[in-house]
């Protein structure tokens, strides 16, 4: 497969909460020898809000961006309604996805994701591990 020209939708909580990502940006840099990253301001700890007013334009051009992806990989720890929402769309339009989760007793995945058969879910525990993840899904698919 021509992995280098892959779009790659990184998709990460920003309004859920932005504890992890140092972990996104690690990922992102990660996936980048894959092909595109679409979304790299997700792990961009810099990243300011856009103005509320915004956000008709930003779920429009996200969801452009989500549906010319040729792949999704989701960090999906931190629980975030818009990743959820991406995740959903992904999975209607039958797109090949990766979610990353690294369990906590205290953010416990979503039924909703973890039940999901489209929805494929891998844990891991280190950054390290994620990578290998990655390129595991990267190589063998
Ligand atoms: O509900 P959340 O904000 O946690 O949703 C995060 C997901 O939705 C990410 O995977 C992004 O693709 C998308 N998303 C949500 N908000 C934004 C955004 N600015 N900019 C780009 N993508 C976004 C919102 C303002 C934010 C910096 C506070």
């Amino acid at each position: 497969m021509g992995n280098n020209y892959m779009k790659i939708y990184f998709a990460a909580s920003i309004r859920g909460g932005r504890n992890d990502v140092a972990i996104y940006e690690q990922l992102i840099k990660h996936l980048k020898q894959y092909g595109e990253v679409l979304t790299e301001h997700v792990g961009d700890p810099g990243y300011v809000s856009p103005a509320k007013e915004h956000d008709e334009i930003l779920h429009h051009e996200n969801l452009e961006k989500l549906l010319s992806s040729d792949v999704i990989v989701a960090e999906v720890s931190t629980p975030s309604l818009g990743v959820g929402y991406e995740l959903g769309r992904a999975a209607a339009d039958k797109k090949r996805v990766l979610c990353l989760y690294c369990p906590d007793a205290t953010k416990i995945l979503s039924g909703m994701i973890a039940g999901c058969p489209d929805l494929p879910v891998t844990e891991y525990k280190t950054v390290d591990e994620a990578k290998k993840i990655i390129d595991d899904f990267f190589t063998n698919h």
